[in-house]
């Protein structure tokens, strides 16, 4: 066997992975087509090269790929080629491209949207940007690298090893849930297929030159009115004038140091909710004199969120979310961004009467975001800080931890002006030790994970006061992490990994545990995952596990107990569809099937079982 021990002290030799830094708003704001900005989507057919000897930086693959075949992005490259199905390693992108001509005098941008792992730009050999993590955007300024007569040489490359220092954690010395026995290969922490590539979009735009870099919009309400604060953060220390602009309502803005804020009061508001999701833009502009120089456009919803003693309330009023954890997850697409495939899930949503999810267990796409705002779909924003083990080297930790701050920044940054995204989710699942319940954990590992969760939550809050913090528990995590949070998510199986095929027996737990949470911790309590793989098309009466109606029964037992507890939140089933994990004995054909629809979207019994239980209000 080999000594977990060996992987500790080859993180310890490994130098800090390095990132843009901290703080940084480039390429915050979602880039917009208006008369000041401009946007070319660089999407489509890019050469690409594996490189698994690590040669492309040193033999300058930045400039021209010696052996290129062509790759479509976005998308994840395991599926599109089978060399690359379960490559770990460094992979290069080329493509070459014009920026057009009437972008000269702007400050011209490249921004990827998702790069799944370690990524690292460069323009015409000019090495200009290195991300860590995949799942949210980042952006670097070209400008200066651009020339205007020939096209530009735009070259990315990313790496996915799956190291144990990154988040999620790609190896964990002290093993945990799904290393070994659940998705065996490739081996990872986490019950996802470990996609990787050019996920969303790379986008160029071009901004003027002072521009706005960033908008950040609170919603309360007050009687019948609604209040939307509005803080802008300009270039260069601007300290000109601008004007925010919300339907019928005006006001000036005085910039010092790039700063500008104003408060907007709406008489007769039309708070925005599930049942009526109200938009109205807010348009921000900056001025030279009488001239508008710059304007940014944000879809704004008035509402609020809050936690008042065990409820959750929006808009003042108590809710209870019914839905679903998710994935980015299709055939082919893998993890890549895929409109229709969106669209489509979201029709799907509203015809079972989901009215919420959770980006488990990553951010999602800005587009999902938008279509929730849209749709008034009611959206638990996750960061990919799933399957945190505190088992292992304090070392390891702390590298994981300033991960996640990061993350939660980048998150927070780009997402906190939606009105769908109604709660923070910083972690799924963290364990003290190998197996949850099983014990083994040292001493320390449950004070070490609520130093770390309180380093977290604080961090949020000080971010956003306005949405309540939470984190998804295992099952048999310790209370202590979940008692840090202001709701209580937890993710329960009892009836499926424990008491298979004893569903009365199973809800009798799930009821037992549920009130004695709630008298321990007096929050609200979300039900945040629970299901059965079940395979479609299989069938039993009595219900045996991985049938169809033993999903139908294991989901009713638990929409009972929920039901007749006014503290629970919400119950947001696993899975939404059926999704792509790594291969192993309890993942039969590479897939975990908890999906209530399958993964290309047919519904199973439980569908129509939930639109039976949640269509009829
Ligand atoms: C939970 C995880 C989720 C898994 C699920 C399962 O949060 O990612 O897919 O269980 O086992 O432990 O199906």
């Amino acid at each position: 066997m080999r000594d977990a021990r060996d992987d500790v002290s080859k993180v310890k030799a490994a130098p800090p992975e390095r990132s843009a830094p901290r703080g940084s708003r480039v390429g915050t704001l979602q880039p917009r087509q208006n008369a000041h900005r401009n946007t070319f989507d660089l999407s489509g057919l890019w050469d690409f090269q594996l490189d698994p000897k690590d040669e492309g930086e040193g033999a300058r693959w930045f400039e021209r790929l010696p052996a290129p075949r062509a790759i479509a992005v976005p998308c994840s490259w395991n599926e599109l080629f089978d060399d690359a199905r379960d490559y770990v390693g460094l992979a290069w992108y080329r493509t070459q491209v014009f920026v057009p001509s009437s972008w000269r005098g702007e400050r011209v941008f490249l921004r990827v949207g998702s790069a799944n792992y370690a990524c690292k730009i460069w323009v015409n050999g000019e090495l200009v940007a290195e991300h860590l993590g995949g799942h949210l955007p980042f952006a670097a300024e070209i400008t200066e690298r651009i020339s205007w007569t020939q096209p530009a040489t735009i070259a990315i490359s990313v790496e996915n090893k799956p190291l144990p220092e990154r988040v999620p954690a790609g190896s964990s010395p002290a093993g945990g849930l799904f290393t070994g026995i659940v998705g065996g290969y490739p081996a990872t922490t986490y019950d996802f297929f470990p996609y990787a590539g050019l996920h969303r979009s790379v986008i160029m735009f071009s901004v003027p030159r002072t521009h706005i870099e960033d908008v950040t919009v609170r919603t309360t309400l007050e009687g019948s009115d609604g209040r939307v604060d509005v803080s802008v953060l300009a270039t260069d220390g601007h300290s000109g004038a601008g004007r925010a602009r919300f339907g019928s309502i005006e006001a000036a803005l005085r910039f010092r140091d790039g700063v500008a804020e104003v408060s907007l009061r709406v008489p007769d508001v039309r708070p925005w909710s599930p049942r009526d999701p109200h938009l109205q833009p807010l348009v921000i502009t900056l001025e030279d004199g009488q001239r508008e120089t710059d304007a940014y456009t944000l879809d704004v919803g008035i509402r609020t969120v809050e936690v008042r003693g065990d409820r959750l309330l929006l808009n003042g009023e108590p809710i209870t979310l019914t839905g679903f954890g998710k994935h980015e997850d299709f055939p082919i697409h893998g993890r890549g961004f895929d409109l229709p495939l969106l669209v489509r899930d979201y029709e799907l949503l509203r015809w079972v009467g989901a009215n919420s999810y959770r980006t488990s267990h990553y951010p999602y796409s800005e587009e999902a975001l938008d279509l929730a705002d849209r749709l008034g779909v009611l959206v638990i924003d996750e960061t990919p800080a799933v399957s945190l083990n505190f088992a292992d080297s304090g070392e390891l930790v702390a590298r994981r931890l300033d991960q996640c701050q990061r993350a939660l920044d980048e998150l927070i940054a780009r997402d906190k002006n939606h009105p769908s995204v109604i709660l923070w989710c910083v972690a799924n699942e963290p364990m003290a030790g190998g197996s949850p319940g099983v014990g083994g954990a040292p001493p320390t590992a449950v004070e070490e994970g609520s130093r770390f969760f309180r380093v977290l939550y604080d961090q949020v809050r000080a971010r956003d006061a306005t949405r309540p913090v939470t984190l998804a528990g295992v099952m048999g995590g310790p209370v202590e992490w979940l008692s840090i949070f202001d709701v209580v998510s937890i993710n329960r199986y009892y009836g499926w990994y424990v008491l298979g095929g004893r569903l009365d027996a199973a809800q009798a737990a799930l009821a037992q545990e549920l009130d004695s949470l709630h008298q321990k911790l007096g929050k609200p309590i979300l039900i945040s995952e629970f299901g059965t793989d079940t395979v479609a098309g299989s069938h039993s009466q009595p219900p045996e596990m991985w049938t169809e109606e033993y999903q139908v029964e294991f989901l009713r037992r638990y929409l009972d107990a929920a039901e007749s507890r006014p503290f629970v939140a919400g119950v947001h089933v696993w899975n939404f569809a059926d999704f792509k994990t790594g291969q192993g004995i309890l993942r039969a054909a590479g897939l975990n099937q908890k999906g209530v629809f399958t993964r290309d979207r047919r519904p199973k019994m439980a569908a129509h079982f939930l639109r039976s239980r949640w269509c009829r209000t």
